[in-house]
């Protein structure tokens, strides 16, 4: 993260975690950086700019002697924490964050509203507009981001105005917007883009995501959308955009330059000589695709005994909002479907899957990445997937393929470069992964170029 000057700021970040995460160890407060999407594709700005990140601390901190001590170690990382209450916090993270508002723009059904965890999503909204209403001045930039905080632009511009600053506000969404019949599933659809249209700016990863937004703007509010990328409503103007969220490809490629990582890819390709690696990376969430995808290989090992013992995939799954009760079957379910995978393709010789449910250190997920023969994600939906990116970055010497779902909105870019597929077809996955093992390598090396140039002219 950016340093304090001691200037002036004129950018305020909010997001709805920190990018570092507190924990409370013997009594005392340590902060570790967070991961996920949102913290990778910000950490690139870090680099040319300086801002402050207002957003939550991850724990409870009841008391005021704590919160100072709190304030003060995250401030040397122009961190600042909006303090929440355990039971608040978790009824707007999980209650409607997780457990309704997610599912909604990436298109599941079976959803049902609860007026609770609602009324504690609007009460976390007005908490962050108070405390950063406080700190910002007329002439800052205030940049919100993602779906917890839909609510936060209409907040701001109100409480704002009462005190006479006036602050462009942006916003970027970094999940798909659905298509305007789907919202329609959820009862709060008008207040959540009614809170999003006080904003200067919207962005969205993809054309279709911001072409959703408009049109149901236009058919839910009435909502004036005939200038393209414009929206006009209760007199005002909103610009929407489609804007590239990308990574920063140097600090993968330095990472595989390290005495440690070269070590490690020894190791792994020593290991797994004469066998063809295809990597998946992934949190643990549905909308991953993850049984989708062990579905498709085990249908894969079936069309292919002759590559028996000659295929592994290797699966991080990395632990998601665990408190879910969704999110806890899913891992039990892909935890039983791994284990019949192997007792039905394991041989003396080998198990074709290694499922690992854990997180794993950044140099250790490099040099994964590196030794790959292809990279395979099946996302049902997917703002964008930055692990295609990362696999990319990795890949300079092997040219390895990646295999990509058509719903991950990194596909609107990649389609090209990559092998696409419906994840919810295991015959086409099958085929698919068939075809990138057996790529002949001209047609490898000309995808990887493609994708290769995509990932370093997009790198935030
Ligand atoms: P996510 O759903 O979190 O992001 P994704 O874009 O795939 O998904 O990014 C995951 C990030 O977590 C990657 O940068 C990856 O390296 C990192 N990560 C994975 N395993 C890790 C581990 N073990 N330890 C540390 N970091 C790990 C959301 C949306 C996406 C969108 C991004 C950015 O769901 O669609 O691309 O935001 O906008």
């Amino acid at each position: 993260m950016g340093s304090i000057s001691g200037g002036k700021q004129n950018l305020i970040i909010v997001s709805n975690r920190l990018p570092l995460s507190v924990k409370r160890v013997d009594g005392s407060f340590q902060s570790s950086l967070s991961s996920g999407g949102l913290v990778t594709s910000l950490a690139g700005l870090t680099k040319s700019t300086q801002f402050q990140w207002f957003g939550w601390p991850g724990l409870e901190v009841r008391d005021l002697g704590d919160r100072e001590e709190v304030s003060k170690s995250l401030e040397a990382h122009n961190a600042i924490p909006i303090f929440l209450d355990s039971t608040l916090a978790h009824e707007h993270y999980n209650g409607f964050s997780n457990r309704i508002l997610w599912p909604i723009l990436h298109y599941q059904s079976g959803v049902t509203f609860d007026d609770t965890p609602w009324q504690a999503y609007k009460r976390v909204n007005e908490l962050f507009a108070d405390a950063i209403v406080e700190s910002a001045e007329s002439g800052t930039l205030i940049w919100v981001h993602d779906y917890h905080l839909m609510l936060l632009p209409e907040l701001l511009r109100h409480r704002l105005k009462q005190q006479g600053k006036a602050c462009a506000i942006g916003f970027s969404l970094h999940t798909p917007f659905p298509a305007g019949d789907f919202w329609r599933n959820l009862p709060v659809r008008k207040h959540l883009i009614e809170g999003l249209l006080s904003s200067d700016l919207i962005g969205f990863h993809t054309d279709e995501y911001k072409q959703n937004f408009i049109d149901t703007c236009a058919s839910l509010l009435d909502a004036r959308t005939e200038i393209p990328n414009q929206i006009q409503y209760k007199n005002r103007l909103v610009c929407t955009n489609k804007f590239i969220v990308g990574i920063d490809p140097q600090k993968f490629t330095d990472t595989l330059q390290t005495p440690k990582v070269q070590d490690r890819i020894r190791t792994l390709k020593e290991r797994y000589k004469g066998v063809k690696v295809i990597v998946g990376v992934d949190r643990l969430d549905h909308i991953k695709g993850l049984t989708q995808k062990l579905s498709g290989f085990d249908t894969f090992l079936d069309d292919h005994p002759e590559l028996q013992n000659k295929v592994v995939l290797i699966q991080v799954a990395v632990p998601s909002r665990e408190d879910v009760k969704e999110y806890q079957d899913l891992e039990r379910d892909l935890c039983t479907m791994a284990g019949k995978i192997n007792g039905k393709h394991a041989t003396p010789e080998g198990t074709p899957l290694l499922y690992m449910h854990r997180s794993v250190p950044f140099a250790e997920l490099t040099a994964l990445y590196s030794v790959a023969d292809v990279c395979l994600l099946t996302s049902t939906r997917d703002g964008m997937n930055l692990v295609a990116f990362e696999y990319v970055a990795c890949q300079e010497e092997r040219h390895g393929v990646l295999v990509l779902s058509e719903f991950a909105g990194a596909s609107s870019f990649m389609s090209e470069g990559s092998i696409s597929f419906h994840p919810a077809n295991t015959t086409e996955m099958s085929e698919a992964i068939f075809k990138a093992i057996t790529l002949d390598p001209s047609e490898r090396k000309s995808k990887y170029e493609y994708l290769r140039n995509f990932v370093n002219e997009n790198t935030r």
